[in-house]
């Protein structure tokens, strides 16, 4: 699979402010993919490491609702770190890049949307088939 960490961009989403407070909104400019799921990780220890895999045809939105936390990306070939720390950012993740999430503040909550129902055949959690992956 040819995609590369260029690929994962980072969104502004919409936000609605005014003096009580702001709306973030979410459409599918923003998040150009039919959404099938949205899970949330919270209570996440800051010494705790998360993700580690890739996904084969899986889009995700990655967005900090509260605090912070590291996004490690790979493409087989190159690195790059993101890390989130606004409610109005999100990262797009394309399918075929390894993710490690790391650096997780107190109270910090990362909300995903994927693009379809939760399919554990649809994860390379080795790093090593994760490179054959690539190569094909
Ligand atoms: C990702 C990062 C950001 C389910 O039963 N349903 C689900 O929708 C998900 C996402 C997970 N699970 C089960 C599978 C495992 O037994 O929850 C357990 C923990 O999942 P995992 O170890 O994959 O969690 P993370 O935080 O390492 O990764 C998750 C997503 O799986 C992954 O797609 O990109 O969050």
């Amino acid at each position: 699979m040819k995609t590369t960490i260029n690929d994962v961009l980072t969104v502004q989403i919409p936000t609605v402010s005014d003096t009580r407070g702001k709306l973030a909104v979410i459409e599918k400019d923003c998040a150009p993919f039919g959404i099938q799921r949205v899970y949330y990780l919270y209570d996440v220890p800051s010494d705790s490491y998360r993700g580690g895999h890739a996904h084969k045809k899986l889009y995700q939105m990655l967005i900090a609702l509260s605090g912070s936390f590291e996004v490690h990306l790979k493409d087989g070939e190159n690195e790059r770190k993101i890390t989130l720390n606004k409610p109005d950012k999100g990262l797009l993740i394309v399918p075929g890049i390894w993710r490690e999430i790391d650096n997780f503040s107190s109270g910090s909550v990362c909300l995903v949307l994927a693009s379809e129902a939760y399919d554990e055949g649809d994860y390379i959690r080795d790093f090593e088939d994760f490179k054959l992956f690539k190569r094909t």
